[in-house]
């Protein structure tokens, strides 16, 4: 998949007051900025034109934009976030949207959908069932998906928050899998780099016009990735972790 544009939003200083189960103790707002910043800078080294949204102080969790919609090439699906403080952030990314596209799909009530649950591969998509992706939410998206032609599999998560936490789609066959996924029959057919239990948090990896982007300091993973030919920007997320979010969770690229 070539992209061109990416849209993503700055975090609020609400932020620190977002969704999370890491313990890993409360973000730096100042830092989190900074870092965002450096991820905005690398989107554009990969090519992108990138969309700057102003902080939404109203939603904590509003900078994780994947979560509220799902672009494809054919046509774009606002989702219905199943966070209940996280569901208004629809209402500001439906006027974004319309800027770039005029085929929009809704996930309607009473089904959930977060962007987070839903992986592309070539033509056929990955719908995870999550705590905030339901099934009715995820048949929604798959009979949406099947009307432009492109193919759709439910995946049941067990341990995973959402579905990319724990897996990432290089492009050319290859996929990043972390833990329940590793041995899933689902993936059984892609070249697989896998990540070790330790680096889990390295799964949810961009691949962006053949550059990969990773957290900083998963060595092991850096290697693999390497190894399979690709170029690898590091970047530090240890703010955006902190709320249970990863490199994915930060834009919509299209
Ligand atoms: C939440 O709990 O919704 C946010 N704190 C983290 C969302 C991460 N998004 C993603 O994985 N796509």
């Amino acid at each position: 998949m070539k992209f061109t544009r990416a849209i993503v939003r700055k975090p609020g200083k609400s932020y620190v007051n977002g969704l999370t189960t890491a313990n890993l103790g409360k973000p730096d707002y100042e830092r989190a900025l900074e870092q965002h910043g450096r991820y905005v800078e690398a989107l554009k080294q990969c090519g992108l034109a990138v969309t700057i949204l102003e902080a939404d102080e109203e939603f904590p969790d509003s900078t994780f934009v994947e979560d509220t919609a799902v672009f494809t090439e054919k046509c774009v699906v606002i989702t219905n976030p199943g966070a209940e403080s996280r569901n208004g952030e629809i209402v500001a990314m439906k006027n974004v949207v319309k800027d770039f596209t005029d085929t929009i799909e809704y996930i309607q009530h009473p089904g959930t959908l977060e962007g987070g649950d839903v992986m592309q591969a070539e033509d056929h998509f990955y719908i995870g069932l999550s705590t905030r992706t339901n099934e009715e939410g995820a048949n929604q998206l798959k009979t949406i998906l099947e009307k432009y032609g492109y193919g759709a599999t439910i995946v049941p998560l067990v341990k995973f928050f959402h579905l990319k936490t724990g897996i990432a789609y290089l492009g050319n066959n290859n996929m990043v899998l972390a833990g329940e996924f590793i041995d899933s029959e689902v993936f059984a057919d892609f070249d697989k780099i896998v990540v070790d239990e330790d680096e889990e948090y390295a799964a949810n990896c961009l691949c962006i016009n053949d550059t990969v982007i990773l957290p900083q300091g998963y060595e092991k993973t850096k290697r693999k990735i390497e190894q399979a030919g690709y170029t690898v920007m590091e970047l530090e997320m240890s703010e955006f972790r902190k709320q249970d979010g990863g490199l994915s969770c930060l834009s919509l690229r299209f």
